[in-house]
């Protein structure tokens, strides 16, 4: 029992000593560099969660990268998505309205410049792992 407190309190404090150093990097990116991307991440050392997702607009998969990291350590991240993820034309097919709402009809093919990724870069209260 004393045992467990202690890997239990250590767990935590390792954790809490993080705070305020750590920053949730939120990268969404095209399933075609996501791949790319995981490898150059556990290459780098840097640990990360993969969700697929689901763009709004497209509406096609996109791959959601999360990943916790120290301070210093965001703008090596950053340097690794710029160079593992490319923009891209994507052409969005006409859309029959049969089915489906009026107001999502698009009678023409049109291209959309998706980008390499969207990046959102978030304060961590608190990162801690059992
Ligand atoms: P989607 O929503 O499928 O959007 C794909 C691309 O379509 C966008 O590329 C943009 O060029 C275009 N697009 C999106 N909404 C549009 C609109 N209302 N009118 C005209 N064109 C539009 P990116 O801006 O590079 O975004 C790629 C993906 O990143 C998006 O996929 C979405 O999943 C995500 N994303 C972008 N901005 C976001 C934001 N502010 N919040 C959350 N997710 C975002
Ligand atoms: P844990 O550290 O307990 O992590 C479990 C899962 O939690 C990870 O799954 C990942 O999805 C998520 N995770 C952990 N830290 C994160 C962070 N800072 N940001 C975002 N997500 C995070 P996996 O990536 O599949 O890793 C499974 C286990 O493999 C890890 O357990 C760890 O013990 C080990 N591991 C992960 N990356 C490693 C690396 N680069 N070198 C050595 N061991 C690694």
């Amino acid at each position: 029992m004393d045992r467990l407190k202690k890997v239990v309190s250590f767990t935590l404090t390792d954790g809490l000593k993080g705070m305020n150093s750590m920053k949730m990097v939120i990268a969404i990116v095209q399933d075609k560099d996501s791949n790319r991307l995981s490898h150059a991440l556990v290459e780098a050392n840097v640990r990360a969660t993969k969700l697929a997702s689901t763009g709004g607009f497209l509406k096609s998969g996109n791959t959601t990268f999360m990943i916790g990291i120290e301070d210093e350590r965001v703008d090596g991240v950053m340097t690794l998505i710029k160079e593992n993820c490319q923009s891209r034309e994507q052409v969005m097919a006409p859309m029959s309205s049969m089915g489906g709402n009026a107001d999502s009809y698009v009678p023409y093919p049109i291209e959309v410049q998706v980008g390499g990724a969207t990046v959102f870069i978030l304060p961590i209260d608190q990162f801690i792992q059992f």
